[in-house]
């Protein structure tokens, strides 16, 4: 029986990731400006996947079709840029990393009886949307499921509001917290659904109940998220066709490019089949536009917006474009670095500590149309892209094996309840 169950799996298995036979990944390690300088042309030339962002003393994690490893390689090895095989057969560790899932998916069910979301495996999109409904069913005095819009394949994009005074106390800031705009970035949309669950089921610091207003919106890409379960794990993008005449062929948009920031001015592509393809204008996807929704409708008392990505350890603010400072740039820096602190005095010994910094900094790598920076651009004081913890050297594979799903969730918590304490004292006060 057990045989025939582990056959079964592995069949499945082979059957899926076929579009990546013969891909490897590679850490790349870059030591100085001229690095960074040399390396991001060839991102584009060699049609590079960058999983997880190179910064200084830190090496980046890249998928590199068979058709450009030799050219890559050679390239690299001229610019004395430093790599080393991740994996040798992404196919294989894909199917290898479905096996831990799938496994750990039926012993995950066994114990929870099917019901409440896991958070010792990852969350399919359907489960969220169930999760988030029975939340509103059960929990109605404090939290209010909204279902903005419809995707661009109609699913529905759903999110939290939580209050203890139905929105209508006007003196208590919001805060705000998005994930799942990347669609790979599987870890991104627990953090925000255990937000929800520390803020509805288990409240233990019901300070963050009285004094703020809480909009949670775990999914903000669900076709692009469901299409990374059936079809395409690294699939990066929304999954619209109707932008460029191409769109059929190489669908959807970067969503965190196509904010109204500098849209399309830098680290953008106009062509649809990059994975940085900003869109035919800004906010053309519904997806951005429910999260640029929900930012003006609150705006007056939106103290912070956070937006859950991964991976790398960071916590990176505005401008991204430029790499300039803005009027909040201390503000920034040191909620940034408070949340930063409380997470890594909770984090576990072989994750990477996080760093803190200006986007365009930290990465060596000025992106425009952002939604980090077009919510501090339309005045939200505290604005953050979060790179949640990944892979490292221990940590092989290309999703954190899910039983660490718990640990970055507990530590990203710690993380915004000093966020969300400092910013509500800063903006209560309004020394921005
Ligand atoms: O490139 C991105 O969109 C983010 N990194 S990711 O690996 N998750 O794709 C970083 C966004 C940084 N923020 C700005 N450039 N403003
Ligand atoms: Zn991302």
């Amino acid at each position: 029986m057990k045989f025939v169950f582990v056959v079964t799996l592995f069949a499945l298995a082979y059957a899926k990731h076929e579009e990546y036979i013969g891909w490897k990944s590679y850490y790349v390690g870059l030591e100085s400006k001229d690095q960074f300088k040399a390396f991001w042309p060839m991102v584009d030339k060699y049609e590079l996947d960058v999983l997880s962002h190179p910064i200084l003393g830190r090496e980046g994690v890249l998928l590199v079709k068979p058709e450009h490893q030799a050219g890559f390689i050679l390239e690299a090895e001229t610019e004395g840029i430093a790599l080393k095989v991740h994996s040798e057969d992404v196919k294989s560790q894909l199917d290898y990393d479905d096996q831990v899932i799938e496994l750990q998916r039926i012993s995950s069910m066994m114990r929870n009886a099917g019901r409440q979301l896991p958070y010792d495996n990852y969350q399919q999109i359907e489960a969220i949307d169930d999760y988030l409904d029975y939340i509103g069913a059960t929990y109605p005095d404090v939290a209010t499921v909204v279902t903005a819009a419809n995707s661009f394949e109609g699913r529905p994009i759903k999110y939290v509001k939580i209050s203890t005074t139905n929105f209508e106390d006007h003196s208590k800031p919001v805060i705000f917290i998005d994930g799942g705009i990347h669609a790979r970035e599987w870890i991104s949309p627990p953090t925000v659904t255990w937000a929800i669950h520390k803020l509805v089921e288990d409240v233990t610091e019901r300070d963050l109940l009285d004094n703020f207003d809480w909009i949670l919106l775990p999914v903000v890409n669900p076709d692009g998220y469901k299409f990374t379960f059936t079809n395409s794990r690294f699939w990066r993008k929304t999954r619209s066709t109707d932008q460029h005449v191409l769109s059929g062929i190489c669908p959807g948009v970067d969503g965190n490019r196509n904010y109204d920031f500098f849209w399309n001015t830098v680290g953008t592509s106009n062509t649809p089949c990059s994975d940085v393809y900003a869109g035919s204008k800004a906010f053309s996807e519904v997806e951005t536009r429910v999260v640029r929704d929900i930012l003006h409708e609150h705006l007056a008392r939106m103290a912070m917006y956070i937006t859950m990505h991964s991976f790398g350890s960071m916590i990176l603010y505005p401008w991204g474009h430029d790499g300039s400072l803005s009027h909040n740039g201390l503000g920034l820096h040191t909620v940034g670095v408070a949340m930063a602190t409380a997470i890594n005095q909770n984090s576990l010994s072989h994750f990477r500590s996080y760093v803190v910094g200006n986007s365009a900094l930290v990465l060596n790598y000025p992106a425009a149309g952002a939604s980090e920076d077009y919510a501090h651009q339309i005045g939200v004081p505290f604005s953050y892209t979060f790179e949640l913890p990944g892979l490292s050297n221990t940590l092989l594979g290309f999703n954190l094996n899910p039983r660490y799903i718990q640990q970055v969730c507990n530590e990203t918590w710690q993380g915004l309840i000093v966020g969300a304490r400092r910013a509500g004292d800063l903006f209560r006060n309004k020394k921005l």
